[in-house]
């Protein structure tokens, strides 16, 4: 081997290991523990531990990404609204048996319709909802805006949070307690739109846990 051929080799080396150490050619969020998807500083294989959202750097929505938040799965509700004009309504809330529109089964979800009673159409949502063990009142709480969610006057559409990548549906943390927890549940939901009163309605949910993950 010639000495250049040889100087030529240890400067490739050089320059792919400078490369790996600047995270030029690997997630800078790969570490020894495994992956870490959402660059939280946590490991997917530790959310799954944590119960927090590995999709998500905030699993609560409280702004307080999840390693430095003291409860990464309970953010306080942030709406504080004082308009008492009722534009929108909440039925159908159901987190078990849910189907599709062909009326075939599909995974445990949170999904509910949305009424718009005024007459004009309704952007700019956001959402509030807890998760109470009814066994030993441990209370899990997230927020979340909407961003694509509209409703136009006097329509009903439905919303769902399920992580199936869908118009309308909206990803949750499928490490919360509705999917791991298999106690006895509540869920309480708080849809508000700026300028209106929000609508706030529960629902219960049997022991044994989700029929399917979150994903
Ligand atoms: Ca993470
Ligand atoms: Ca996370
Ligand atoms: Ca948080
Ligand atoms: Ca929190």
């Amino acid at each position: 081997m010639s000495k250049k051929l040889s100087y030529l080799i240890i400067i490739s080396i050089f320059t792919s290991l400078l490369l790996v150490a600047c995270g030029s050619s690997q997630p800078a969020t790969t570490s020894q523990n495994g992956p870490d998807t959402d660059g939280d500083g946590i490991p997917d294989s530790a959310e799954s531990l944590l119960g927090t959202d590995p999709n998500n750097p905030d699993s609560d929505g409280d702004n307080q990404n999840d390693l430095a938040d003291q409860n990464p799965v309970m953010a306080e509700n942030p709406i504080h609204e004082t308009s008492t004009t009722v534009a929108i309504t909440i039925s159908g809330l159901q987190v078990e048996n849910n189907t599709d529109i062909d009326g075939a089964d599909v995974a445990d979800h949170l999904e509910f319709k949305v009424a718009n009673t005024t007459k004009n159409g309704l952007t700019n949502f956001d959402i509030y909802y807890t998760i109470t063990d009814q066994t030993t009142g441990v209370v899990q709480g997230y927020y979340r805006t909407l961003p694509n969610f509209t409703v136009k006057a006097g329509e009903v559409k439905t919303i769902h949070f399920d992580n199936t990548n869908q118009p309308d549906h909206y990803s949750v943390n499928p490490n919360n307690a509705f999917y791991k927890d298999v106690n006895p549940l509540t869920l309480e939901v708080t849809l508000h739109v700026p300028g209106y009163a929000p609508n706030t309605a529960s629902v219960n949910k049997d022991a044994a846990g989700a029929e399917g993950g979150g994903e």
